[in-house]
């Protein structure tokens, strides 16, 4: 059974109890029969802020059926004029889902971050490295779902790509523009049997950094995180105030200003989730936590020559390497302790009880000093971008994984890997 989960409201529930909206076009019509006309959506409205005026709450009659017909069976025939529509809507909130996002489970990954920690610019460069170089070291493949995301992505691709210019500020959701971004991710099914594709529908929600402090966001935020499979915590090392002293003075762009510690981040993810039932055992959230430090093309002087923070991942033979993420893990944890004392670390081993560090770096350089808006003439050369998004599809089973060889390590679960690396010393794990 197909489960969907609404990119909007969030609502979760198998595939075949989606409503359809009827189109309400002349041709096809039904012998004897007249087109429909608009119908007031209520709920549609009541989602969208319930201001709407009484001819904009006026759309296509929404309705239920017992069996599909058409290709592919995803086809419906309006019970009222008999044309067939293949616009599927969320049996809550009445939004029109795309087409495709229907046929596949759902799974949601959920973006946080502090304001300018570089969630958009990762967003954008994610996309292209799993389209590109991580698709096909997976044999996988990322298509963009719905009009709305295609045309998104584009622009945002381009803007990144040819015309090498950052991200602006996010604006915060009560403006409406934070719609969720649409993917479906295929990758080569891991069944014994299977030599065909599994098809998976990514839902990513670039939130502008402001709304995680801002109250009358936070409703619709956390309905997102109680939703999601798994976050991407990302924190940016320029806002830490030891790394701002560490840097050497003097070079690259201007240091951006310090918003919201992750810590405080963190608590109230934790807080939000404890809130919805994501409790887990000794009170610790259960969803997988990726926290990854961003821009670590600016903290390269910091790092030991041999860091893997300075090289991507390999992905040899389609899986994915946990002892080159433990590496990875124990270098951040590591470098953190440095910068304050453990407090992060200690604050996430309280709250969450899936935790791995990740370090990434979507531009792969600073921005020119000159021009701190755009991205380096070289266009973005990132590193590790796909690590915690790739990590937390593990977690759902969703990619073949390579432990650790031999021995008990090899054999055991997660946490005694864990812990059997944290008595390792750094720098140890490759
Ligand atoms: N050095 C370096 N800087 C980066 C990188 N990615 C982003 N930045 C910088 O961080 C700034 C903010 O990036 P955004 O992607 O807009 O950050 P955001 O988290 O979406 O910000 P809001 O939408 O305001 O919450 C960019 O303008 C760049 O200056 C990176 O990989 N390396
Ligand atoms: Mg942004
Ligand atoms: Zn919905
Ligand atoms: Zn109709």
């Amino acid at each position: 059974m197909t489960t969907v989960i609404c990119p909007y409201c969030f609502a979760r529930g198998p595939a075949h109890r989606l409503r359809y909206r009827c189109l309400m076009t002349r041709s096809g019509v039904r012998g004897g029969r007249q087109p429909c006309s608009p119908r007031r959506d209520d709920a549609w409205a009541e989602f969208k802020g319930g201001t709407a005026a009484p001819q904009a709450r006026m759309r296509g009659p929404v309705f239920d059926v017992r069996r599909t017909l058409g290709p592919g069976g995803n086809r419906a025939a309006c019970p009222d004029c008999g044309v067939l529509t293949p616009v599927r809507v969320c049996a809550s909130c009445h939004s029109d889902l795309p087409s495709d996002y229907c046929d596949q489970d759902s799974r949601i990954i959920a973006l946080v971050g502090a304001k300018a920690t570089g969630k958009s610019t990762y967003v954008t460069v994610l996309v292209n490295e799993l389209r590109h170089r991580v698709g096909t070291a997976y044999r996988g493949a990322l298509a963009a779902m719905g009009s709305d995301t295609q045309r998104r992505d584009k622009e945002m691709a381009a803007e990144l790509y040819d015309r090498l210019h950052l991200p602006g500020a996010t604006p915060p959701a009560a403006l409406g523009f934070n719609e969720p971004l649409l993917y479906r991710l295929s990758l080569p099914s891991a069944g014994r049997f299977g030599d065909g594709s599994r098809h998976t529908a990514l839902v990513f929600f670039d939130a502008a950094g402001e709304d995680l402090g801002d109250a009358a966001a936070v409703d619709r935020y956390t309905d997102y995180l109680a939703a999601a499979d798994g976050i991407i915590l990302l924190v940016d090392p320029l806002q830490l105030p030891a790394v701002r002293e560490e840097l050497p003075p003097g070079e690259g762009p201007p240091l951006p200003r310090m918003e919201t510690s992750p810590q405080q981040i963190a608590a109230d993810i934790a807080g939000q989730l404890r809130g919805h039932g994501r409790r887990g055992a000794r009170g610790r959230v259960s969803t997988p936590l990726a926290v990854a430090l961003t821009k670590t093309d600016m903290v390269r002087p910091l790092l030991p020559p041999q860091s893997p923070l300075l090289r991507n991942a390999r992905h040899d033979g389609g899986a994915f390497d946990d002892v080159d993420r433990i590496a990875v893990h124990e270098e951040v944890r590591s470098l953190l302790e440095g910068w304050d004392g453990g407090e992060l670390h200690r604050r996430l081993d309280r709250d969450f009880a899936d935790v791995s560090f990740f370090g990434l770096s979507a531009l792969g350089s600073p921005p020119p000093a000159t021009a701190p808006a755009d991205v380096p003439k070289s266009g973005p050369q990132p590193v590790r971008v796909e690590d915690p998004l790739l990590w937390l599809l593990t977690r759902r089973g969703l990619l073949p994984v390579r432990k650790a060889k031999e021995g008990p390590v090899g054999k055991a679960k997660e946490g005694l890997v864990r812990k059997a690396k944290e008595g390792m010393t750094r720098g140890g794990g490759t």
